[in-house]
């Protein structure tokens, strides 16, 4: 029998340090804070952390601009600092795995400062070309994935160097073997510190092919796209990466990919990735429509696209929230009278899908977006050039403010409500880098971790669930047809059989099932024993053994 990976037997944690425990005082969360909660962790359930960017940072899109990827950021701590989370970690069984962004670094890099001078060697570390038009236009049209021209002109070099997210985060030159010489050291750095591996961001946009002018439609978004999205150069470069590095370490990979197809995946996740993440599910009309022209989420919805990527995928990332997307329960659930049924509901599929489980922080306590997002509040450098667009369309500015805040990233990136006290036990200062959401006195982990019908004892009791029962972890996945709004499939596993049955509706529906067995999960306490469950009610789910 093949052995099993880390990986597929256990869940992942996300953690977002600015917001996850401050240690000292500043109102920024750090290393040691994650150390003071690692004990929180295991007791979660979780093997795998892992951390958003912890390299130093002039923060323009807070640690995914980085300006040296072999140190710590000092607000985080020190090197010392980390490897002691390391070693605690381990004490645990708790492996971390680090954020590796090389799309792009940050304008405060040497590199980048080093590359303005058009003689130096690392000139061609970045995308650097003369604009049309007597270079007072851009090289070409492509835009900013976060809106706006991907390219901004530096006098001082009279050219003008490409950037697919903000002017302070230029694209490396990929098609330089030099890049990839760099980038291999910096993993075999951490590796040797004994980091399991990386969650790669954006890697799917790295390897730009061409130059040319993309297709451009209203209202200009990723313009381009054709060019750098899923490149046959970018697929080599990842296999080179795995069979140069990875391919000598235990290790785990998982890239970030936005828009991709099945066989894209395939081509990762072969000799290249471990796993992928794919955000049909999460993010259906990103990029596809103006924001304001939301489409209403639909439970239907969620069971096709869930339902396709497990049957086309050898191996899934599963998950609902991360530092970029908005709290799950409000987009999926229920924040009203199924609050509590409706987080259950999303942490059976986390705990019941094939693949790897990916938790965010907060996601277990049932987190739920600011209230009210401003200027104020705002942190997040997506919401200001949103705004700058949409003023360059000449619509009303109060129009320009609202579309901004739809996709306000900072409302996952509230500091974690660990229980009643000051800042919500994040802080000990009253002034944290954001806000805490006033809701902390209703939500925090200590309620929680009292209550023994909470969101949290329910995930401790899906991930042991999932533990205790390999077709969970490794064994195949079945979908039945089954009504409206309910989603049924078989985990199987040398003979272990277990029958996951999941109403995504605010409503009682039928399920179209008549299978029964023995409940081992439910989000409704009354269902126990040997059962077969032909209706579900709001949002009820549960795992049956057959
Ligand atoms: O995000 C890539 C990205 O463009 C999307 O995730 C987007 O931010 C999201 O779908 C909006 O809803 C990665 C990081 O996760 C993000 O935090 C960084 O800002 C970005 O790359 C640049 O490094
Ligand atoms: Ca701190």
């Amino acid at each position: 029998m093949k052995e099993k990976r880390f990986f597929e037997q256990q869940a992942v944690y996300q953690i977002y340090p600015r917001s996850f425990k401050d240690s000292n005082g500043d109102g920024i969360g750090d290393l040691n804070g994650i150390i003071s909660k690692l004990d929180y962790l295991k007791d979660l359930g979780i093997g795998i952390i892992w951390l958003s960017p912890i390299y130093p940072s002039p923060n323009f899109d807070y640690g995914y601009d980085i300006s040296d990827y072999k140190a710590i950021n000092p607000e985080f701590g020190t090197m010392e600092d980390f490897e002691r989370l390391l070693k605690e970690a381990k004490e645990r069984n708790i492996r971390i795995v680090m954020d590796l962004v090389v799309n792009h670094t940050s304008i405060e890099h040497r590199w980048f400062q080093a590359s303005l001078d058009s003689s130096s060697p690392y000139h061609d570390y970045y995308i650097w070309r003369k604009g049309k038009n007597e270079n007072k236009l851009p090289p070409n049209n492509w835009t900013s994935n976060f809106l706006g021209s991907a390219w901004t002109y530096v006098k001082e070099a009279d050219s003008w160097y490409l950037h697919l997210f903000t002017p302070q985060q230029p694209d490396l030159n990929w098609q330089n073997p030099k890049v990839l010489e760099e980038v291999e050291s910096i993993l075999r750095f951490w590796l040797d510190k004994g980091v399991y591996g990386f969650r790669c961001d954006v890697i799917n946009e790295i390897y730009k092919s061409s130059l040319e002018d993309g297709k451009d439609s209203f209202p200009h978004m990723m313009v381009g796209k054709e060019y750098y999205l899923n490149q046959e150069g970018g697929f080599q470069i990842l296999r080179k990466l795995h069979e140069d590095v990875f391919s000598h370490y235990d290790s785990m990979t998982v890239g970030e990919t936005g828009f991709i197809t099945y066989e894209d995946q395939k081509k990762y996740t072969n000799s290249a990735l471990d796993m992928v993440f794919s955000f049909d599910h999460v993010n259906p009309r990103f990029y596809k429509l103006f924001p304001t022209f939301q489409i209403k989420y639909k439970p239907e919805f969620m069971k096709k696209t869930i339902r396709g990527w497990q049957e086309n995928c050898t191996w899934n990332t599963v998950f609902f929230e991360n530092h970029d997307q908005g709290r799950s329960i409000a987009k999926f659930g229920d924040t009203g009278q199924y609050y509590k049924e409706s987080a259950k509901m999303l942490s059976t599929l986390i705990c019941s899908l094939r693949g790897t489980p990916f938790i965010y922080q907060g996601e277990e306590i049932g987190m739920e977006d600011y209230p009210r997002m401003d200027w104020s509040v705002n942190k997040d450098i997506v919401p200001v050039m949103i705004k700058k667009m949409i003023l360059s369309f000449h619509m009303p500015k109060s129009q320009a403010e609202k579309m901004a805040f739809i996709y306000d990233r900072d409302n996952a990136r509230m500091p974690f409500q660990w229980d009643d006290s000051l800042s919500a036990g994040f802080s000990s200062s009253s002034k944290t880098w954001l806000p805490v959401n006033e809701n902390y006195l209703r939500i925090n982990a200590k309620l929680n971790e009292e209550d023994p019908t909470s969101i949290l004892q329910f995930y401790k009791e899906g991930l042991k669930v999932r533990k205790e029962h390999p077709s969970l972890q490794t064994g195949s996945i079945s979908f039945l047809e089954s009504k409206k709004d309910v989603m049924a499939y078989i985990r199987e596993e040398e003979g272990e059989k277990i029958l996951a049955l999941i109403n995504l509706s605010k409503k009682e529906r039928k399920t179209g099932i008549g299978l029964k067995g023995t409940v081992i999960l439910s989000n409704y306490p009354d269902d126990n024993g040997e059962k077969s469950f032909t209706s579900l009610r709001p949002f009820e789910s549960v795992l049956i053994k057959l």
